[in-house]
């Protein structure tokens, strides 16, 4: 519905473009003025967007499953009404975010159909599984405390769309990260078989969650064009040392040991240097062949095709209201 009447006509990339209009765009870009839909863009611009808009709401969908597992096993009803209703938010996210990337041109069902076929991507985080309720504590502290690190900045990204979207995220996204890390704080000061569960949730999902910031900056493809266009304003390693930096004294508060024996504190900057990231792991995950990628997939597929019947009913239902307007309007 959104990509009805917006002007999403194409000029045939960089060569095709008449460069005045690309001038100014990035005139505007530079004086951080706000693109909006409507407004002339390059098609790499749009390109680039639909994609990260896109995969951020595939995340927020897929990303509901690991601990949507957990709801039923929550093992107290404020733990459990705490994880309904985040795990409801991060679908909230994902429907704003199809709704700004609709408004680049893109409809929703293509962007879904995409990423069920497997050709795009979400978050790898979402990739390992859960094991222990304590996995739900060491999600909501770290990998919504990583989400936050890379989404504050983009409530400043050029694309007015994206970054309104992203000032609610953010909100819920804090919450979020404070009931993990309540959980983890519970477990910690619980009994020695807690500790160790949340000692091993950490050592599990450490890794993986630097590995959410995206490759090194050496090797991200997309970051120079994209921190151009201010969609990135840190780049992918910049983001995750700030991670690392936050969360260590996190950890320490919380009695659980770093699973790095490389890391240091560096005394002059007060920053952490940290050990080798295993990218292979992380190539292996975007590859699909990570823990869980066949059953998020397949979970996915069956959800939307059982759900098939509450889109038709609903397009069903759109349309008998449009045609009652219009028998109205002619009466
Ligand atoms: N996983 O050139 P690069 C959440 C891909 S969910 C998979 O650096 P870019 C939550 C990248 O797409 C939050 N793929 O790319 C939900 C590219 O491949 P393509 C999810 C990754 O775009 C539920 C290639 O690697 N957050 O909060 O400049 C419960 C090269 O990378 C990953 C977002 O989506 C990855 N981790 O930078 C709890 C944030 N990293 O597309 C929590 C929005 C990289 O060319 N996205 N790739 O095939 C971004 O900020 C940027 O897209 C990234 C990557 C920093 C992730």
């Amino acid at each position: 519905m959104y990509t009805q009447a917006l002007n999403t006509a194409e000029t045939g990339g960089p060569a095709g473009e008449d460069a005045a209009l690309a001038a100014r765009f990035q005139e505007r870009v530079d004086a951080d003025d706000r693109i909006e839909a409507n407004d002339w863009m390059p098609a790499g611009y749009r390109r680039t967007l639909t994609r990260q808009i896109s995969q951020h709401a595939h995340s927020e969908i897929v990303g509901m499953l690991p601990e949507g597992a957990w709801i039923t096993r929550a093992p107290t009803l404020r733990r459990k009404a705490a994880l309904l209703a985040k795990v409801q938010d991060e679908c909230g996210h994902g429907l704003y975010l199809y709704a700004a990337a609709e408004t680049l041109g893109a409809s929703r069902e293509e962007l879904v159909d995409a990423m069920l076929a497997g050709k795009a991507k979400y978050s790898s985080i979402f990739n390992y599984p859960t094991l222990t309720w304590a996995d739900v504590g060491a999600i909501g502290w770290l990998v919504d405390g990583a989400a936050i690190m890379n989404q504050i900045p983009l409530c400043r990204c050029s694309y007015g769309p994206y970054a309104r979207a992203m000032i609610r995220v953010c909100k819920e996204e804090s919450f979020h990260q404070r009931q993990g890390y309540e959980i983890m704080l519970t477990l910690a000061r619980g009994t020695a078989d807690q500790k160790a569960m949340a000692q091993d949730a950490l050592n599990r999902w450490w890794w993986p969650c630097l590995m959410m910031f995206g490759p090194p900056d050496a090797a991200s493809q997309h970051s120079d064009q994209s921190t151009a266009w201010k969609i990135k304003r840190f780049s992918n390693d910049e983001l995750r040392q700030k991670f690392v930096d936050a969360t260590v004294p996190q950890a320490e508060y919380l009695g659980l040991a770093m699973p790095d024996p490389d890391l240091v504190r560096d005394d002059e900057t007060g920053s952490y240097r940290y050990g080798a990231i295993d990218w292979e792991e992380f190539r292996q995950v975007l590859a699909g062949n990570g823990p869980c990628n066949a059953e998020r997939l397949a979970t996915r597929r069956t959800a939307h095709e059982e759900g098939a019947w509450v889109r038709e009913a609903a397009a069903a239902y759109a349309a008998k209201r449009a045609a009652r307007a219009t028998e109205k309007q002619a009466a």
